[in-house]
């Protein structure tokens, strides 16, 4: 897809600052710090679009840009850091549920998981809920640039296998590697709708 325009909207901390315009979305979901933001930009290419950073937690609303002024990518906060409190956590969970439960122009969730670990029990939980709710979805396996190719491999076969029935595309964003797969499910999920 050829990118002529990209551009930060607004942040949403609840339902009423959701867009109205009924374009269709593709949000990126998953832990913190996994590089949701930096999967943004890098399939944009446009550096420091959507905020990056190497403090979890950086991304705390869902943050919407819209995309050759025809859909929308929304960056929703990560899930899981230890070290925010409770009442944030909550916070999280709220507005996620709130969001992926009830947003009729959501064609498709992205769900990362870091290349280099093992599935979390929250990520597992939240596969659980897109399957379950029958979300569109696909995975995606961030900073494969970190891993030598048999470690990757080995890596993506755990993957696939905690996250059961799930597309998993592997991706660096620091290199673009698997940047036009995840393009052409984009398409395809646009083109459905
Ligand atoms: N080497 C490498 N580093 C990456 C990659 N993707 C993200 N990072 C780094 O990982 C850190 C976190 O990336 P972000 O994109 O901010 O992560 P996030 O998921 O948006 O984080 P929150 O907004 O806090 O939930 C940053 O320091 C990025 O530079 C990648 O593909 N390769
Ligand atoms: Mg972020």
């Amino acid at each position: 897809m050829k990118i002529t325009n990209a551009e930060f909207i607004k942040s949403a901390f609840n339902e009423t600052h959701w867009t109205t315009d009924g374009l269709p979305e593709i949000a990126f979901l998953g832990r913190s710090n996994v590089g949701k933001s930096s999967l943004l930009n890098s399939l944009l290419q446009r550096k420091g679009l959507a905020r990056t950073s190497n403090t979890p937690g950086r991304t705390q609303s869902i943050n919407f840009f819209l995309i050759n002024e025809s859909f929308y990518f929304t960056d929703l906060p990560g899930y899981g850091y230890a070290k925010v409190s409770k009442t944030m956590r909550h916070d999280w969970g709220v507005m996620a549920r709130e969001y992926l439960a009830e947003r009729g122009d959501l064609v498709l969730s992205i769900q990362l998981v870091d290349s280099r670990h093992a599935p979390t029990e929250l990520d597992k939980q939240l596969h659980e809920w897109l399957f379950h709710h029958g979300k569109y979805h696909f995975v995606v396996a961030t900073k494969t640039d970190k891993l030598s190719n048999n470690k990757l491999k080995i890596s993506l076969q755990e993957i696939e296998k905690s996250l059961p029935g799930s597309k998993v595309i592997a991706y660096s964003s620091l290199t673009g590697k698997g940047r036009d797969e995840v393009w052409r499910e984009i398409g395809n999920s646009l083109e459905k709708r």
